[in-house]
């Protein structure tokens, strides 16, 4: 991948310049505020720099152009009659060879002992790209074996492909390892109660002392919803509405284990401002970020949010509302996109019971289970 440099005074211009150039699939890769000294070292200049790219489509050149015909053509004149015959011969050859190869590429059929599996990823809606990959993987693997496969072999061949995609992508929940548990995202996705069920593990499986801390003070409900978890779990929560209350909420949670943090980010200033609030903490590394999106919504929206908290080192995210849909093709997309492993999916409102934490075998099955049809 190519990456560039982007400069702007705003982030959403240094987007706009992003997408004017590089067009909708551009995968940004960094962004940050820097600031550049002014005169005599007065005024700091603030501008915005995003590193993007985007993945090139193979440009396939023709392995013999006609020109290179062409040149043998005006070639042959020069050469003794013996070898013209000969070069005349492998020419042909060419022409044949090149014949049956466009004409093979023209009408690629994947043979029928694939389509159920084919039919099966497009009505999860995996993206048609990934789709290609992993049936011709298939098709070399099908066309290859002596015997008809059966439609649980291909089927069993398929989720390992989709395997081979996600390798390398972190998956599980909650390391234990970190103090902070940051729980990102926007409004509405599920925050609040998937943290309630994160929490109430920690405290009933692993007997963690746990704080809870919310920056979200949008919404009196919002509020009161997580003191209700809290005094369930008997947790003490500090409600923050600035960097001092902050401070404050961290010094307090000293002595505890496990510090949640609901954090409400619904547009570029919020999210600044969350950012902020962090490097309080970032700076002992203590930190586990997750970001939350809901499956009701739409994959693109999805990944607006993945490239608008992309500033946090993000390593997993969260799906919620699985059970709201039959397609969770989008989630495999996005995790392959942006290289984003998976922590936890949730499958209702039920607290603590609905929620799953992730493995790279459950997601596939996730994937090949349910309405297929
Ligand atoms: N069906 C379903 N609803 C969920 C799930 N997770 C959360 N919700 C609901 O989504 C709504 C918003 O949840 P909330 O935790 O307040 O979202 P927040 O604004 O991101 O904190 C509530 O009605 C939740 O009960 C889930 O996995 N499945
Ligand atoms: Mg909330």
């Amino acid at each position: 991948m190519k990456m560039k440099k982007y400069t702007a005074s705003s982030m959403p211009a240094a987007m706009k310049k992003v997408q004017a150039d590089l067009g909708d699939d551009a995968i940004i890769t960094s962004s940050k505020v820097v600031y550049s000294k002014g005169f005599l070292g007065m005024f700091k200049k603030k501008s915005f720099e995003v590193i993007a790219g985007i993945e090139r489509a193979d440009i396939k050149e023709p392995a013999f152009s006609s020109k290179t015909v062409q040149q043998s053509a005006m070639f042959e004149s020069q050469v003794s009659e013996d070898s013209s015959k000969v070069i005349k011969q492998e020419l042909a050859d060419l022409k044949k060879l090149m014949k049956s190869m466009q004409s093979q590429s023209a009408s690629i059929q994947y043979p029928d002992e694939l389509s159920t599996v084919i039919k099966q990823l497009e009505h999860q809606e995996i993206n048609p790209q990934l789709i290609t990959q992993i049936s011709d993987e298939l098709f070399t693997i099908v066309k290859n074996s002596k015997a008809n496969l059966t439609p649980q072999e291909v089927q069993a061949l398929a989720q390992k492909q989709l395997a081979h995609l996600l390798e390398g992508l972190p998956f599980g929940g909650i390391s234990y390892e970190k103090k902070y548990i940051n729980v990102l995202g926007p409004t509405g996705v599920g925050k609040t109660t998937t943290i309630a069920k994160m929490a109430a593990h920690a405290v009933l499986k692993k007997k963690k002392k746990i704080g809870f801390i919310t920056t979200d003070t949008y919404r009196i409900a919002a509020i009161e919803q997580l003191k209700t978890y809290a005094n369930l779990l008997q947790a003490p929560v500090e409600i923050v509405y600035d960097k001092e209350d902050y401070e404050r909420a961290l010094l307090k949670f000293e002595r505890l284990d496990l510090i949640f943090i609901d954090t409400a980010g619904r547009n570029y200033k919020e999210i600044k401002y969350i950012k902020d609030l962090q490097q309080l903490i970032d700076v002992e590394n203590n930190v586990e970020n997750y970001l939350v999106l809901s499956m009701t919504a739409k994959e693109r929206d999805m990944a607006t949010i993945i490239e608008q908290f992309l500033a946090f080192s993000v390593e997993k995210l969260i799906f919620t509302k699985v059970d709201e849909t039959n397609t969770i093709g989008s989630m495999i997309n996005l995790m392959v996109k942006y290289k984003k492993g998976l922590a936890y999916y949730t499958d209702g409102q039920e607290v603590p019971e609905d929620i799953e934490e992730a493995s790279m075998k459950n997601v596939i099955e996730l994937l090949f289970q349910g309405d297929n049809k």
